[in-house]
This record gives C-alpha cells, sequence and structure tokens, in this order.
C-alpha cells in the first residue's frame, strides 16, 4: 500500500485518453518517455533540432563548465563489441560561448536539459544560473564523470560534497534540477536518498562505468588518459540493478540510462523504477531513427498487455 501511495505520488493520474507515452519527470512534460543522452550529439543547435525531428522527449546536452576546454588527446575512443569505452575529457565550449546555442533553441519544442559540471558547489551553480538565463528547461547536474580530476564522480561518490553542490544549485535558479549520479559507489541507496533531501527533482542512473582496454601488441593502454568510461548493452543489467535499488530508496522521479538499444530495454527500465531512459551509446551504431523505433516499441507493449500510459507501468516490477 505504501508503495502504491509513493507511486501516485510520483506520477499523477491521468485521464485515459491523453497520449499514452506522455510522462511528467521533474515538472518537465515529455511527449515521450526517451531523451537523447549528455555527451553524445548535444553540442550544436543544428544537431539538437535534427534529434528532436528524430522524435527525442527531450534532450541532454554535452557538459558545459565554466571555461572553455580541449579535453584529451586522442585517443578517446574505443570501440568494443558489447560498447564503448570513452575517455573525451569534458571538452566543451564554456557557458558563456554556450549559451549562443542555447538561445538559437527558444523554439525548440520539446525541454532543453543542458548538462552542466563545475570544479565546485559555486561554479555548478554560477553554469546552471548562466544555462537557465540563456534558455534552458532544466539542468543536469553531472556528479559522474568517471575520469576527470576535481569534478564529477570526485564529487558526485561523496554525498556530503553532492548535497551542497545540488543546495547551492537550487539556490540559484529556479527549473529543476536532475542529478545524474555514478553506480561506482558502495552505498548508492545512501547516496540516493541524500540527492532526495538536498533537493534534487529527479535523478538520472547512471553514467558510464570505470574501465581500460590495453594494445596487447604495443603493450600500453589505449586510451590517451588510460581509464575512460565503459558505456553500451554491457551497461545494461548494471544501470537497471541501479533504478531497481534507487527506486526502493527514494520518492523522486529516475531517469534511466545505460545500454539501451532497443525498447526491450526502455521497458525493462522503467518496470525497474525510471519515469524516462535516456539513448545514448546505440546512436553511434544505429542513427538517429532509434528514438522513434523505442517509442514504436514502448506503445505497441503497452497496447498488447492493456496499460493505458507509461506510467502504469513504472516500477512495475517492484510489485511482482
Ligand atoms: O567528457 C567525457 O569524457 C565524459 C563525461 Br563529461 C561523462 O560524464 N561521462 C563520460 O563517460 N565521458
Amino acid at each position: 500500500m505504501e508503495k502504491l501511495l509513493q507511486h501516485k505520488k510520483r506520477d499523477e493520474m491521468q485521464s485515459p485518453n491523453q497520449n499514452p507515452l506522455m510522462v511528467e519527470v521533474a515538472g518537465l512534460k515529455l511527449k515521450n518517455p526517451t531523451i537523447l543522452a549528455s555527451g553524445i550529439l548535444g553540442t550544436t543547435s543544428e544537431i539538437i533540432e535534427k534529434v528532436a525531428k528524430a522524435g527525442a522527449g527531450a534532450i541532454v546536452t554535452k557538459s558545459v563548465g565554466l571555461k572553455p576546454r580541449r579535453g584529451y588527446s586522442n585517443p578517446t575512443l574505443i570501440q568494443l563489441d558489447y560498447g564503448i569505452i570513452n575517455a573525451m575529457g569534458l571538452p566543451n565550449p564554456g557557458i558563456h560561448q554556450f549559451k549562443k546555442e542555447i538561445e538559437k533553441l527558444r523554439d525548440l519544442p520539446i525541454p532543453l536539459i543542458v548538462s552542466v559540471y563545475g570544479f565546485s558547489p559555486q561554479e555548478y551553480a554560477e553554469v546552471a544560473e548562466e544555462a537557465v538565463e540563456a534558455g534552458a528547461d532544466a539542468v543536469e547536474l553531472n556528479l559522474s564523470c568517471p575520469h576527470v580530476g576535481g569534478t564529477g564522480t570526485e564529487i558526485g561518490s561523496n554525498p556530503k560534497l553532492a548535497m551542497k553542490v545540488i543546495r547551492e544549485v537550487k539556490g540559484r535558479i529556479k527549473k529543476p534540477v536532475i542529478a545524474k549520479i555514478t553506480a561506482n559507489v558502495a552505498d548508492l541507496k545512501g547516496l540516493a536518498r541524500s540527492i532526495e533531501e538536498a533537493g534534487a527533482d529527479a535523478i538520472t542512473a547512471i553514467n558510464t562505468i570505470r574501465a581500460m582496454a590495453i594494445d596487447i601488441e604495443t603493450t600500453h593502454p589505449i586510451l590517451s588518459n588510460i581509464i575512460g568510461g565503459l558505456s553500451g548493452p554491457a551497461v545494461k543489467p548494471i544501470a537497471v540493478r541501479c533504478v531497481y535499488e534507487i527506486y526502493e530508496a527514494v520518492d523522486i522521479p529516475i531517469i534511466g540510462c545505460g545500454g539501451i538499444i532497443d525498447w526491450r530495454d526502455a521497458v525493462e527500465f522503467i518496470l525497474a523504477g525510471a519515469s524516462a531512459i535516456q539513448i545514448g551509446t546505440v546512436i553511434a551504431y544505429r542513427g538517429l531513427s532509434v528514438f522513434t523505433s523505442i517509442k514504436n516499441g514502448i506503445f505497441s507493449y503497452l497496447k498488447r498487455k492493456g496499460y493505458k500510459s507509461v506510467k502504469d507501468i513504472v516500477g512495475l516490477s517492484h510489485r511482482a
């Protein structure tokens, strides 16, 4: 009963003749639950418009900080059969330059979520404030980049520091604040509870997982940064487990991310507790048509199973 009430709190009931794919996450109304994940294509207004046209329900941009960063030197990517290891190193033009791209997207028909990082709570908040001023509908705090020192996971795996960042940002902007968290922690439920307590409006789980590869001929690590982050199908069961555990720990909505390649994966995340899902690595393999195929697949699944809405199946595996 308690869980059912929690379920209602997360997802308000809707009338049956509404679009079954429509979801509301952290106050953002999404026509469908698919979201472009940060770091994939979300770098310019032209590409973002293309992703919107391809059918995404919302967009998350590449993470942006206060100052421009070149990122790491090549090689920054390793393509594997089961995913990709990247160590891009947060390349971005800095928020002052990126504001121009955000401003060009004022008429984007779907929510624009700007991914933000910083090296202190104040820096996160300053970047978030600039992003919102330029027109961002929400910010996603990158508390989980696995391979850049002084930010990302180094902040986000420490619940006290993560709380400081969230409180600082919440104090500075009036738009929704989403925290993207890492699986690379011992007490995931404790971290999620701290994030909720600090006032985050939603949690995205998960970022990439620390990984590496070695060239057996040269005997050297392949990435210039040696360590990178693994994404793609290999991480999906880890990400589903994280969403499942976080759902048991908090009442705020969860956005599932990690290795989704088709509608079945998307449904699995939703059953684990995700109110929406992010699509990333698969775009490199299958292009932007994945948004439509995933949406259509979820729609057919709901119809076949007799559900009226995506909302009816969020967290359903917990009530089995
Ligand atoms: O830019 C990157 O290297 C990067 C980031 Br910001 C992140 O959050 N996750 C990732 O795998 N790579």
